[in-house]
């Protein structure tokens, strides 16, 4: 019996430098992909979710996963359209039903998705990693930002080190820097400081028990919808996995995902595992994170990072850093051959390298605008996890 994953890579459409026909060269069959251009908290025709399903399918190759299908700012705030964008997120759901797409992958972070202070990190051998520094997150909020308080997220050492890299940077250096950290979301482009400001704003008086709240409204507004069209709304880890820019995260910890699957009892109600991101935390075990919600996973981003002790770290290569690879695809394999043997249709998992470094010829290309997909970077990760997979199903006896 063949228990493997499904394996997938992540296509941002038809401006994607890397194309879909390389997609399939890597030995995916399954791509993970979004409608970018449709606005956020607007509806996805079944039009358009069929167009873009049709260039993939020309291609050989199967929609597996929708990553993301947005959550506009106003349903986590909870204010303005939310109810008219809640609703518009139900019909996109139904449709996506409709066209044979199931399991559609959100976040509920405010303001910001992931956040990286470095997207071409050198590593030692020449290749590049993305990086999340501390002081420099610190410079960035303090003397870019400005945000209000800020200071007092910070120790008086940090501050110091922040302030000494924020004066080591040329104008033009602080422009790009603050591009790479606020200007890097496919969909929603072109984001300045000013918009920021605005967001946060949005904010103020928001606390975690209220980001909490509206999480749970949504999803006991869209959930019943998704079971009824088939899918699986999957929610993808906070990256990094704390509060930041004095905003709560709700989704970083093992007591979070024991919050989220509570708040709603609904098959609909799943997890986008993500590695990586969890891993941004030292305290989070992530093969013990991944078995006590395996029956509620819908999709698997698999990653690493590597720490320096001083809250920093950098994206490892797949099978290094702190993620324990070998346990964390043993538990998926065995989840996978539980739920085949209750008879789950849903028994097999998507996953995808998620990112990858950026090496070799890729080096020599122009910035890839989505940064951590690069083509080779990703095959290399794909490449590593599929060997690893595969030895481990046959010492399972399979
Ligand atoms: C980064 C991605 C995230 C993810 C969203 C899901 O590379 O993993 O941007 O797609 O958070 O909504």
């Amino acid at each position: 019996m063949s228990i493997n994953m499904e394996q997938t890579f992540r296509w941002y459409g038809p401006k994607d430098p890397v194309p879909l026909q390389f997609v399939r060269q890597t030995g995916a069959t399954g791509v993970v992909s979004s409608l970018h251009h449709i606005p956020y908290g607007e509806v996805w025709s079944v039009e358009e979710i069929e167009k873009h399903k049709h260039l993939i399918e020309e291609a050989g190759l199967n929609w597996s996963v929708v990553e993301s299908l947005p959550v506009h700012e106003e349903i986590k705030t909870g204010t303005g359209r939310c109810g008219e964008y809640i609703e518009n997120y139900k019909t996109s759901l139904r449709n996506l039903g409709k066209c044979g797409i199931h399991v559609i992958t959100y976040n509920f972070m405010p303001v910001l998705d992931w956040i990286r202070t470095d997207l071409r990190y050198k590593l030692p051998d020449g290749s590049e990693a993305l990086y999340f520094n501390q002081a420099q997150f610190a410079a960035f909020e303090l003397f870019i930002l400005k945000r209000e308080g800020a200071e007092k997220d910070y120790t008086q050492e940090k501050i110091a080190e922040a302030k000494a890299f924020y004066e080591s940077m040329t104008p033009e250096e602080v422009k790009n820097f603050t591009t790479a950290l606020i200007d890097n979301f496919p969909g929603f482009k072109g984001v300045t400081l000013e918009d920021v400001r605005a967001m946060l704003a949005k904010y103020q008086t928001l606390t975690r028990a209220d980001l909490e709240k509206n999480l749970k409204h949504f999803l006991s507004e869209v959930c019943p919808v998704a079971e009824e069209a088939g899918c699986i709304l999957v929610i993808h880890p906070d990256d990094p996995p704390y509060p930041i820019l004095g905003l709560p995260r709700i989704f970083s910890t093992a007591d979070d995902v024991k919050r989220l699957l509570a708040m709603v009892d609904s098959p609909a109600n799943g997890i986008c595992f993500c590695a990586g991101s969890f891993s941004g935390r030292l305290d989070n075990n992530i093969v013990e994170m991944f078995k006590a919600c395996a029956d509620r996973v819908g999709f698997v981003h698999l990653r690493s990072t590597q720490h320096d002790g001083n809250g920093n770290f950098f994206e490892a290569n797949h099978l290094e850093g702190v993620v324990d690879m070998y346990g964390l695809v043993k538990a998926i394999l065995e989840e996978q051959i539980r739920r085949k043997k209750a008879g789950r249709a849903d028994w097999r998992l998507p996953f995808r390298p998620d990112h990858g470094h950026t090496m070799l010829d890729d080096l020599a290309k122009p910035p890839c605008p989505n940064p951590g997909y690069t083509a080779i970077g990703r095959l290399k990760g794909l490449a590593e996890i599929r060997g690893l997979e595969h030895g481990i199903i046959r010492s399972m006896g399979y």
